[in-house]
């Protein structure tokens, strides 16, 4: 039997930064996220012999997916898997591939192993095997917070249908994983408890204005909590420094759309890119001037997207 499962990335609003010193991957911090429409991870997982993973088409030790493997081996009977996976984005830049790839592989598994998990326990696997992953089990706004830590749905897509212009500023692979980096924060950023703690406010906030709609007031939260990461990531030793000079130019451009009184705001995760999120009438105003601002590679411009689902074959 041959199993194949779609997911897409999700951009967190309020990010999620830092792991409990507990066992099975529980952030530090709640998040609030959106998944994202046309960026697509494909997941097929078939019988075979040995383990096998190919990302992209290419053979590869994956030590995350090996990890993946291994800890729901440890609670189901899952035999040899050959698992490829395809994105159609690129992998590792700060656009959460591995989010929307292992929200397909534990939607795939659950399938090829009939596993028979319901919704919300898929997204307990996901996030054990990358906290982000959680999120992108569901579509539209979605939620992994205290205390079960479990993802939850927060507004379908089609209840409040953003639009996310991607400049891309770098397309190389980041230099420090996610994990890494989290672990690094912990020990050593001098912000990294005022982080926690001020996170559990902002998540609150953020799903009131969720809730209604407020775009100015969720751009702020958004902002705030987004420097507030970086600031952390900045902070620590070594330095996580992932902006590239035209990040920063997009900083500045999206700030003075909004003050100008166009509805956009900007996120960046772990990678140099920028994510403007904006209302759908803003899309045309945002792409033009994010696209001419020196060092953007290009700009992609995306909607809200569906929750990880099972390809029909
Ligand atoms: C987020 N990021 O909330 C934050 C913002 C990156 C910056 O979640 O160690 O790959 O696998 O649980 O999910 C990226 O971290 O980390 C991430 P693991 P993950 O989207």
């Amino acid at each position: 039997m041959t199993v194949t499962a779609v997911a897409h990335p999700n951009i967190a609003l309020i990010k999620y930064w830092g792991k409990q010193p507990l066992p099975g991957n529980v952030p530090a911090t709640p998040s609030v996220s959106i998944t994202l429409d046309s960026l697509t991870s494909t997941t097929t997982v078939s019988a075979s012999d040995t383990d096998q993973i190919f990302l992209n088409g290419e053979a590869t030790q994956d030590a995350k997916i090996t990890a993946c493997l291994e800890m729901m081996r440890a609670e189901f009977r899952i035999s040899s898997v050959k698992i490829e996976s395809e994105n159609n984005f690129p992998t590792a830049a700060g656009l959460a591939s591995s989010a929307s790839g292992f929200a397909a592989l534990i939607t795939a598994l659950n399938t090829f192993s009939d596993l028979d998990l319901s919704i919300q326990r898929r997204t307990v696997y996901a996030r054990k095997a990358s906290g982000s992953a959680a999120r992108s089990i569901y579509g539209g706004f979605a939620s992994l917070g205290g205390p079960d830590w479990i993802g939850r749905p927060v507004l379908e897509r089609s209840e409040w249908p953003l639009k996310v212009v991607i400049a891309i500023t770098d397309e190389n692979r980041k230099s420090v994983s996610s994990s890494l980096g989290m672990k690094t924060s912990e020990e050593t950023s001098p912000y990294f408890d005022a982080w926690v703690s001020s996170t559990a406010e902002d998540y609150a906030a953020a799903l009131e204005a969720i809730e209604a709609r407020d775009f100015e007031r969720l751009a702020i939260l958004s902002e705030a909590s987004c420097l507030k990461m970086h600031g952390v990531m900045q902070s620590s030793l070594p330095a996580m420094i992932y902006w590239r000079p035209a990040t920063l130019s997009c900083i500045h451009a999206v700030r003075d759309l909004r003050r100008d009184g166009t509805p956009v705001f900007f996120t960046i995760d772990a990678g140099p890119q920028v994510k403007a999120v904006c209302l759908p009438e803003s899309v045309e105003k945002v792409e033009a001037v994010l696209g001419n601002i020196p060092g953007v590679i290009a700009t992609h411009t995306v909607g809200l997207g569906e929750g990880a689902r099972l390809l029909e074959s």
